[in-house]
């Protein structure tokens, strides 16, 4: 049987919708039944952005195996479980998008898909959007999320689709690569990718008066091209986001200011929390280490606890 590889460009609950990048042809495949079973703690067992192998029968393409990852980004379902969910698979950039406002960004929930994308080894930019709204008011909190993120060694965009600052700036480091657009809904991801490619037409929604939040507009992960280059999955609002794969000693590696600091720890392993001569909390209360980061990571300690 003849044998060919494509990359998953949309799940569609019950098929795949799979194109031979970086030509863009998309059909539908569905998943071999042998395939399904492999991995039982991943509810999915196939991801936006994995290469497959396929075979065509009858009509219709069938995956039969799903090639080696070069990197994935994963969440655990839900708090309690110990399911896990692989949100996409082989990504050259991961794009957080986060705003001020409406939705207001969470910091903790923003330091958590950090520390993710730095387990599995996807660069990640911060994108901060929607400067558009109230820009003079917000000065000083945009210089304030810009100096805990730059100085934590992450690199913050801002954007407005309204302005277009920002926009060329994307368009330009998207191209020739698979860029996962991710952040909680309302915050503009689907607006981000029309911006970048008028062409294109994600759903985007509106947000709710009564929670100032975004509705879910986007229920599944699929994949676009840019006209300019380079493609970008847009994905649903992530809400919880359980750590996996991470050790509780290992988490303050993830933290890029924090890893920079403990060299200087009195203790090895030290967990920055009572030891003393810790050189992170030296810099937590000189204010090189910014409290909110350091809270986040004591955040993850505290959740990590509860799944032994
Ligand atoms: N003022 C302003 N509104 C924006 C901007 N980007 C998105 N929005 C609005 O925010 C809402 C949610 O946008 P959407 O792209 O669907 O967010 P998503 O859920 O992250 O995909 C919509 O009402 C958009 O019009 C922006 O740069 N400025
Ligand atoms: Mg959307
Ligand atoms: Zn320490």
């Amino acid at each position: 049987m003849n044998e060919l590889e494509a990359t998953v460009v949309k799940n569609a609950g019950s098929h795949y919708l799979l194109s031979a990048l970086p030509s863009w042809e998309v059909f539908p495949a569905v998943l071999r039944g042998k395939v399904r079973l492999k991995a039982s703690e991943i509810t999915n067992p196939v991801a936006v952005g994995d290469r497959v192998r396929y075979v065509q029968e009858g009509d219709g393409a069938v995956i039969t195996e799903i090639l080696p990852r070069r990197n994935y980004v994963i969440r655990r379902s839900t708090n309690l479980s110990r399911q896990a969910h692989i949100i996409a698979a082989n990504v050259d950039m991961a794009w957080l998008i986060v705003s001020l406002y409406f939705p207001e960004v969470k910091l903790p929930f923003l330091d958590r898909i950090l520390v993710t994308c730095g387990v599995y080894g996807i660069p990640a930019t911060i994108v901060l959007s929607k400067t558009d709204l109230y820009r003079e008011p917000a000065q000083e909190e945009i210089d304030r999320f810009r100096s805990i993120y730059e100085g934590a060694g992450y690199r913050v965009v801002e954007t407005s689709v309204e302005t277009g600052e920002g926009i060329a700036d994307i368009r330009e480091a998207c191209k020739g690569g698979v860029n996962l657009f991710s952040g909680e809904s309302g915050v503009g991801k689907s607006s981000l990718i029309k911006a970048l490619d008028p062409g294109l037409d994600p759903k985007i929604g509106t947000i709710s008066a009564a929670h100032l939040q975004g509705k879910h507009t986007t229920s599944l992960y699929e994949m676009y091209p840019l006209a300019s280059g380079g493609y970008v999955i847009d994905s649903p609002g992530l809400r919880g986001f359980g750590l996996v794969d991470l050790e509780k000693e290992e988490i303050a590696k993830y933290f890029p200011e924090m890893l920079h600091a403990s060299a200087d720890c009195r203790f090895t392993p030290c967990t920055h929390t009572h030891e003393p001569g810790c050189a992170v909390k030296a810099a937590v209360d000189a204010g090189v280490i910014a409290p909110e980061r350091y809270n986040s990571y004591l955040g993850m300690l505290e959740e990590d606890k509860k799944f032994r």
